[in-house]
């Protein structure tokens, strides 16, 4: 199949599991374009099935938004027809359905019709979206698409209680590439940070207001009045600078380090003891997946399809958002040598079962369910 994937070609995790998506289909002989505005942060290997086309927008005195939309749209039909892409699937919705919407209209007026897939990932359902300023649009675009598919449960009801959604939605969790994700024997590095047998906690996000990032620091704090501890935060995002100077002001300073951006998370999941996710809503909560597959037991809120990852008492716990007190409890009780071996184990075991090859099959079959259906459509039509 030849598939042209439409995604954020940054760190956050639409664009990460669109690109492994990506990877994932070129390694079974499908031919992937990633079409965007750069180099997805993920595409980080050569393989003869993989293509990336970048959009490039000219400037021009009159733009004070430049109009994105518009060329990635025409990307997408010099790419469609250029490769003869079979279709065409989108991550995020917004602006990428509604750009696929429009290729699609456009392919049509030039003899070709490809299907379109969108894949929503959260925020562009459960915040951005249901704004006023994008809902009719959103609504619109997931209706028109040939396939919808969201990331959990808990997303797919959301999305059909807030828009007038007629589109069947199809479920396909996240996945994790248990290869890559598994706990490395990092030694050295954990005996830096924590030269004194220290827990070590990890939070890794885009630090956006939804993560409550805040609360990450205010849970350290309260299991550091219990026990040794050290805590790394990684990823960076509009709400670190705040965060770095409330650590300042609330914590022993050589206690908390904030890592940034990094490449090979991995490394510092293979050295941690406890994974903190304490979002406000989170669709899925890739990063607590990948934290699991290295070994790491995840105190998460019960926020959005969390509960569809983190198995409560087994994986680590689940804690209503906002209630610090009980996570920092149910921290502590993890991180007891008495519990911790039962909860790593039990965090490995369950994102194996998220592995990328029990995932990319869900989608491979959704790709032919939805070709079929919209190749006979057409026969009717014609
Ligand atoms: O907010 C983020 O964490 C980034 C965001 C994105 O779309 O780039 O992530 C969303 O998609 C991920 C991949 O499907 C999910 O694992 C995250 O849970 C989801 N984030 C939220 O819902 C806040």
């Amino acid at each position: 199949m030849k598939i042209g994937i439409v995604c954020y070609p940054t760190y956050g995790g639409s664009g990460v599991v669109a690109t492994e998506l990506g990877k994932a289909l070129a390694k079974e002989r499908h031919q992937v374009h990633f079409i965007t505005y750069s180099q997805p942060t993920r595409l980080d290997f050569f393989n003869e099935n993989l293509f990336y086309h970048e959009v490039s927008l000219k400037p021009y005195p009159l733009f004070d938004f430049p109009p994105y939309e518009l060329a990635l749209a025409s990307k997408m039909v010099e790419v469609a027809q250029f490769e003869s892409l079979d279709l065409l699937h989108v991550h995020y919705a917004i602006p990428h359905a509604s750009a696929a919407i429009l290729a699609q209209e456009i392919l049509k007026t030039k003899g070709m019709d490809i299907p379109v897939i969108t894949t929503l990932h959260g925020t562009d359902i459960t915040l951005v979206g249901k704004d006023s300023s994008f809902e009719p649009v959103v609504t619109y675009s997931i209706n028109k698409s040939n396939g919808v598919t969201a990331v959990s449960e808990d997303l797919k009801r959301d999305t059909l209680e807030h828009f007038e959604v007629t589109q069947d939605i199809k479920v396909i969790p996240n996945f994790v590439d248990i290869d890559r994700f598994k706990k490395q024997k990092k030694d050295h590095f954990k005996l830096a940070i924590c030269p004194n047998g220290e827990r070590l906690l990890v939070h890794t996000s885009n630090f956006r207001k939804v993560k409550r990032v805040e609360d990450v620091i205010a849970v350290f704090n309260i299991v550091r009045e219990h026990m040794p501890a050290k805590l790394l935060l990684v990823g960076d995002g509009p709400e670190r600078t705040r965060m770095e100077n409330l650590a300042r002001e609330t914590c022993t300073f050589e206690d908390v380090r904030f890592l940034g951006k990094l490449e090979q998370v991995e490394e510092v999941l293979s050295v941690a003891d406890l994974f903190l996710m304490t979002s406000e809503k989170e669709s899925f909560g890739l990063a607590a997946l990948e934290a699991m597959a290295c070994e790491v037991p995840v105190i998460s809120t019960n926020a959005g399809g969390l509960p569809e990852l983190n198995v409560d008492g087994v994986t680590g716990f689940l804690c209503p958002v906002g209630d610090v007190k009980y996570m920092a409890e149910k921290a502590i009780h993890i991180l007891d040598e008495r519990h911790l071996k039962n909860f790593k184990e039990g965090a490995l075991n369950r994102a194996k079962e998220f592995e990328i090859s029990n995932i990319l099959p869900k989608y491979e079959d959704y790709y032919n369910e939805v070709l079929e259906a919209f190749q006979a459509k057409h026969v009717v039509v014609n």
